[in-house]
């Protein structure tokens, strides 16, 4: 009878883990072969090596890119390098990145950028955060740019319980944001299990000085997020349920769900064209070859277009696919003009005309 018992438990034990390992795998991957999809005309960008993780482009063309990024299970291709947030004037025909100087007293050393998003105050200041991990915690970053002096004026660290991992940010106003916890974990181990048995723990968290809430909850791993050119709408991805939340956005900073756009790919960060309001967006077609970096099965990209989101039928466009033998793990994919800039997770970027 114990025999009999114990076969029983390792017989529901085993079915268990293989029904969390299915929902792990379809969580992981997409589900469809990658077949490639080149823009005609693209250059690497160079001085990117590194990473080009989250890129946010202002009205006049100046772009910020934050690079450099190290995350617990993700590829580095210089571990000792500090982080940095690069600037790149896309109206300039061969157009370099060039570092922002930081103020003294910032601890420069132990900077790991990772999501950004610039605010244009009323004074038109330009104010720059940035969702850091310095030795493996989270604080939100907030900057001044000085255009002049290539220049950016830490104004402050922001760190709270809510704030706890992280990914992406998007500007309210210069002191406030939406942002995404993409992990309920921060401890390395804890985070694999919590992605393997699909625990849907992430979530938004609104932030202001005087007042910091949970606005929406229930991802396995919430990760982009923007809003909609007339700030109505805000877009949270959710990169492991392969879909794009829509939130309708209200003056008190409340969301509430509108609709789920299901795809076919984990996609990462949302770039919003500022005249259309069309998503574009960087995405994984493989997280196992993304988190396990193998040089001989590199990760690729896929960047996707999604035009009238609210729409019954909203039109999704392949514009881009590649297997990683020119870019590797695409998360983000900004327009400027007739312009694509693409960025990774760690590897380089593309800039395209379209
Ligand atoms: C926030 O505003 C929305 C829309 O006006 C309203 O439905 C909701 O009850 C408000 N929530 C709070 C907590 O005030
Ligand atoms: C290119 C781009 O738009 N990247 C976006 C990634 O997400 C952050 C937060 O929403 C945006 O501010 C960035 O603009």
């Amino acid at each position: 009878m114990g025999k009999l018992l114990a076969l029983a438990f390792v017989g529901i034990l085993a079915a268990l883990i293989g029904e969390r390992f299915v929902g792990f795998r379809y969580r992981m991957c997409a589900s469809r072969e990658l077949k490639l999809k080149r823009l005609p005309s693209c250059h690497l960008v160079k001085g990117i090596e590194y990473g080009s993780e989250d890129i946010d482009i202002l009205p006049n063309g100046l772009a910020f890119i934050s690079s450099g990024l190290k995350y617990p299970g993700l590829k580095s291709f210089a571990p000792d390098k500090r982080g940095e947030i690069l600037l790149m004037d896309l109206n300039e025909k061969n157009s370099q990145p060039t570092e922002l100087r930081i103020s003294r007293g910032f601890d420069l050393a132990a900077f790991n950028p990772h999501g950004i998003s610039t605010f244009i105050g009323d004074d038109d200041a330009v104010y720059l955060f940035v969702v850091n991990h310095p030795h493996s915690k989270t604080t939100v970053e907030l900057f001044k740019f000085v255009e002049e002096e290539n220049y950016l004026v830490h104004l402050k660290t922001i760190r709270h319980e809510l704030l706890a991992s992280v990914n992406d940010i998007v500007a309210l106003s210069p002191d406030s944001f939406y942002a995404t916890n993409d992990h309920y974990f921060t401890e390395l181990i804890l985070m694999l299990l919590e992605m393997f048995l699909g625990l849907t723990w992430t979530n938004v968290v609104y932030y202001s000085p005087k007042e910091v809430k949970e606005v929406a909850k229930g991802f396995y791993s919430a990760n982009g997020i923007n809003m909609s050119p007339d700030g109505k709408y805000v877009y949270v991805v959710d990169l492991l349920d392969h879909n794009i939340h829509v939130f309708e956005n209200h003056a008190n900073f409340t969301l509430t769900p509108l609709k789920v756009l299901q795809l076919d790919t984990l996609v990462d960060n949302i770039s919003i064209d500022p005249y259309t309001g069309d998503l574009w967006l960087g995405c994984h077609i493989d997280g196992f070859k993304l988190f396990m970096y193998d040089p001989e099965n590199l990760p690729g990209s896929e960047v996707l277009r999604i035009q009238d989101i609210l729409s019954e039928k909203p039109t999704v466009t392949q514009v881009h696919v590649d297997d990683g033998s020119i870019i590797q793990g695409s998360s983000v994919a900004a327009l400027y003009g007739k312009k694509l800039l693409i960025g990774t997770v760690f590897h380089r970027a593309l800039y395209c005309d379209l």
